[in-house]
């Protein structure tokens, strides 16, 4: 019986090694792996620390406090984000097809140290892949799950970060010893001149296919490509007044409340409260801000807006400063019905309860008659079709 498990388990090696032999190339060396690998590391980092700022931003923890200015802070760092992570799948891609003969290896682990480095593998490979394709799909706004995208994203974000740390660790010799280009790689080199060429040729491709998609699709974030964005789903400069919309009226079901005359904006603290109509918000002095809305899809616009200073308005029932608001919307129902604002962004004399955009009374679709702007935040806090704005703490 042994001696019968012991064949099978010599053939089943045997014919492991054969596939893997039958798969060497020359691009798939541990050099190649590790040159992969520290790109691949990068962007995720990146694409951690960009979301892990978009996240709280969202979802402050209680001693968090957010820079307001440069307004376009999140309009930067959420590009990056999407743009970085679109770049991931060909470096990912690139990496599977260098490293992926190894899944043949047998038997597939030898002592508690491999079986725990291919566990890691096995946990970075699944979150790896299905992380940037979540968001992928979220850019196009296509929400085809159940359960709430970001606290997924968020989710898979830190086990690839684990998965991360342990591979690392456990690689830590070989990416140590193929960090530089090494003597013995060069006489390998020498010896089969044509390898260095196809090593060459595969990381261009990969490099390429990485500058390739974002120059189609980054220009939804940055200027300087909105040109060559033939692939991103938003334009700059498309939509109503210029700027695009996610939302419109209509979907949120707020035509009706929204264009009611006797609309009045409802501003509380405590039990002072007072209701100003939109004659009354047109009558108050107006500040004048540029200001980007970008969307956590990845997209943004930077457009001119004009309306009433926050803090003023909160002055008016005599919010301290210091204030955090809850603010409402007209929309009956729906995630960004309710919105909190920090008493950072309260502060800034840019955040404004928007009248105008672009020199012209809102449109309907962009928040008439009032919405709020404020630098440095996702669009999804840019809220809409405003109702009532109330001090909470
Ligand atoms: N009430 C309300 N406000 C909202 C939304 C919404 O659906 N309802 N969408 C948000 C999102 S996701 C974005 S990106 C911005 C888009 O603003 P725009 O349509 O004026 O470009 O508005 C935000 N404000
Ligand atoms: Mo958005």
């Amino acid at each position: 019986m042994t001696h019968l498990t012991e064949r099978v388990g010599d053939r089943l090696a045997r014919s492991a090694a054969a596939v893997q032999g039958g798969l060497a190339s020359p691009v798939r060396t541990s050099r190649m792996a590790v040159v992969i690998g520290r790109m691949l590391g990068l962007a995720f980092l990146i694409c951690f620390a960009t979301g892990l700022f978009s996240h709280y931003l969202q979802q402050p923890l209680p001693w968090m406090r957010f820079p307001t200015q440069p307004a376009t802070i999140y309009a930067w760092t959420q590009g990056v984000h999407i743009t970085v992570g679109i770049a991931i799948f060909p470096l990912l891609f690139g990496k599977l097809w260098t490293v992926y003969p190894r899944l043949f290896t047998w038997p597939p682990f030898r002592s508690p140290r491999e079986l725990l480095e291919r566990a890691s593998i096995a946990v970075l490979v699944a979150s790896a892949l299905l992380e940037p394709a979540l968001g992928l799909v979220n850019t196009y706004q296509w929400y085809p799950w159940p359960f709430s995208f970001r606290r997924a994203h968020f989710g898979l974000a830190w086990v690839i970060v684990g998965a991360l740390a342990v591979h690392i660790a456990v690689k830590l010799p070989t990416i140590i010893r193929y960090w530089r280009r090494r003597r013995v790689d060069q006489e390998a080199a020498d010896r089969i001149p044509a390898a260095t060429g196809s090593r060459r040729a595969f990381l261009i491709g990969i490099g390429a296919s990485a500058a390739a998609l974002v120059t189609l699709t980054a220009g939804q974030s940055f200027a300087p490509f909105a040109p060559t964005n033939l692939f991103a789903p938003r334009v700059k400069g498309s939509g109503p007044q210029s700027v695009p919309v996610n939302h419109t009226a209509k979907q949120a079901h707020v035509i009706e409340a929204a264009t009611d005359p006797d609309w009045a904006l409802t501003i509380a603290n405590g039990s002072r409260e007072r209701m100003l109509s939109l004659a009354e918000l047109r009558a108050m002095p107006l500040t004048a801000a540029e200001l980007p809305i970008a969307c956590v899809e990845g997209w943004s616009t930077t457009a001119h807006w004009r309306g009433i200073r926050v803090r003023d308005l909160m002055a008016m029932v005599d919010a301290r400063p210091g204030s955090a608001l809850r603010v409402t919307s007209l929309q009956p129902h729906g995630n960004y019905r309710v919105m909190t604002m920090g008493d950072e962004f309260v502060q800034d004399p840019t955040t404004l309860v928007a009248l105008e955009l672009n020199g012209e009374t809102l449109d309907i679709d962009h928040g008439f008659p009032a919405r709020i702007i404020a630098p440095g935040r996702p669009g999804v806090l840019q809220t809409k079709w405003l109702q009532s704005i109330e001090v909470i703490r």
